[in-house]
């Protein structure tokens, strides 16, 4: 039996960079950062790199009707344990959000090839499609088919941002592929990420053994005014939609602050029709992200929130119209795995911490079907979904050598378990 107190191999760290710095080519903006938003030429061309070293380390490789992409080390008996995350980005991506997760998988899967070490289960790395749900609603909507919790017709459906639909952008990149979802039940899922946000280096921590993804709430509101001229109409007579978002954004800002604790409230999104200077807009669509690790505070945020719409559109003489674009619970990880992390990480001499995660993952997907945790690396200044994001080489590494302990330690449970 693999203890984790004797960790015999390690990755190449030289190796695992490189992957990162070629994957981050590929969609890169004149600003460092990385553009691939999901079922675009970019997010096909990155999908196209990652899929040939799974085929240069003799991975199996399967797409299914979702587009997930699964590489599989065919050794050992059983259910694979598997590690992945996913490799599409928002518009203003760094390098390392989802990519470095998916890159360690290939690194750990490569450090056991080149040792001539063969685990006793497969080993598993997954490419989810469409984790960020900027361009096609919900996020994780790839793992959350996988997982079954969304039809394969229900998702192709998905109409994204710029109108198109999710089942025809997936067949026009060429990643439409046959394996049915929900798919094959791993032995166990392990997601390493970098943390996103500032905790661990605020504490000056190293490793995030992560406990649990809080609960996301995302809603697309639609205000109906009525556009007129900016410089006759009158202050009083005005139905103006986008006087009415700006009251709402600042609602669900002190919300937040009202409510404390872990409760985060986005309006990330905003549109106004017909977008020009001297007209009083006659709609505005803005979206609503939502968040709190506790599910009872998450409803009673909603509820707040639906209650006031209610009030602004009477006063404001406007209609108010509201749609759910995703609604997760929050999620516990496992405990065996959330100690393996921790385990891990001191017996490499790094310090460790338990922690939720404020931002969603596919870890939280695969929880519905098999044992699942996560590994957290620091984020420089906490920042992502922003060109600036950044870990250390050494952090990146460290956090791929418990990625890479963990998964060897899972191998070694009995096939029954
Ligand atoms: O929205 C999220 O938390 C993740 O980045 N998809
Ligand atoms: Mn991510
Ligand atoms: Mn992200």
């Amino acid at each position: 039996m693999r203890s984790i107190d004797s960790p015999t191999l390690s990755i190449n760290g030289d190796r695992l960079m490189q992957r990162i710095f070629a994957l981050a080519e590929v969609g890169a903006t004149s600003d460092g950062g990385c553009n691939r938003l999901a079922l675009t030429d970019a997010d096909r061309d990155g999908r196209d790199v990652v899929v040939s070293w799974m085929r240069d380390l003799g991975l199996d490789v399967s797409i299914d009707v979702v587009g997930n992409v699964i590489g599989v080390w065919q050794v050992g008996s059983g259910a694979p344990v598997m590690t992945g995350s996913h490799i599409d980005t928002v518009r203003t991506g760094g390098k390392y959000d989802g990519n470095y997760g998916v890159i360690a998988g290939l690194e750990v899967i490569e450090t056991c090839q080149r040792a001539g070490f063969v685990p006793s289960r497969p080993l598993a790395v997954a490419i989810f499609t469409d984790e960020e749900g900027a361009r096609f609603a919900p996020d994780m909507l790839g793992s959350l088919v996988y997982a079954g919790g969304l039809t394969t017709e229900a998702a192709h459906d998905v109409v994204g941002i710029d109108g198109a639909r999710f089942g025809d952008e997936l067949a026009r990149i060429g990643y439409l592929g046959a394996t049915p979802c929900p798919g094959a039940r791993p032995h166990a899922f392990i997601e390493l990420h970098i943390e996103q946000g500032p905790l661990l280096e605020v504490n000056g921590v190293r490793v995030g053994a992560v406990t649990s993804v809080q609960g996301i709430s995302w809603q697309e509101v639609t205000i109906h005014g009525q556009s007129n001229h900016a410089g006759t109409t009158p202050m009083n007579l005005r139905k103006d939609p986008a006087y009415a978002a700006g009251e709402l954004t600042v609602f669900l800002r002190n919300l937040a602050k009202r409510y404390g604790g872990d409760q985060v409230c986005t309006v990330g999104k905003l549109d106004l029709h017909p977008n020009l200077t001297n007209v009083v807009p006659s709609r505005a669509i803005l979206t609503l992200d939502v968040r709190n690790t506790d599910e009872l505070l998450l409803q009673k945020a909603e509820t707040e929130i639906a209650d006031f719409c209610v009030d602004l559109a009477e006063r404001e003489q406007v209609t108010i119209s509201r749609r759910v674009l995703v609604r997760f619970e929050p999620v516990v990880f496992d405990d065996r795995i959330i100690d393996m992390v921790a385990q891990a990480a001191r017996t490499r001499g790094d310090s460790v911490q338990r922690m939720p995660s404020g931002a969603g993952h596919d870890a939280q997907m695969l929880a519905r079907m098999c044992p699942s945790g996560m590994i957290f690396v620091p984020s420089h200044k906490g920042l992502s979904h922003n060109v600036a994001e950044h870990t250390d080489e050494a952090d990146l590494v460290a956090g791929a050598n418990i990625l890479l302990d963990v998964m060897l330690r899972l191998c070694d449970e009995p096939l029954d378990s």
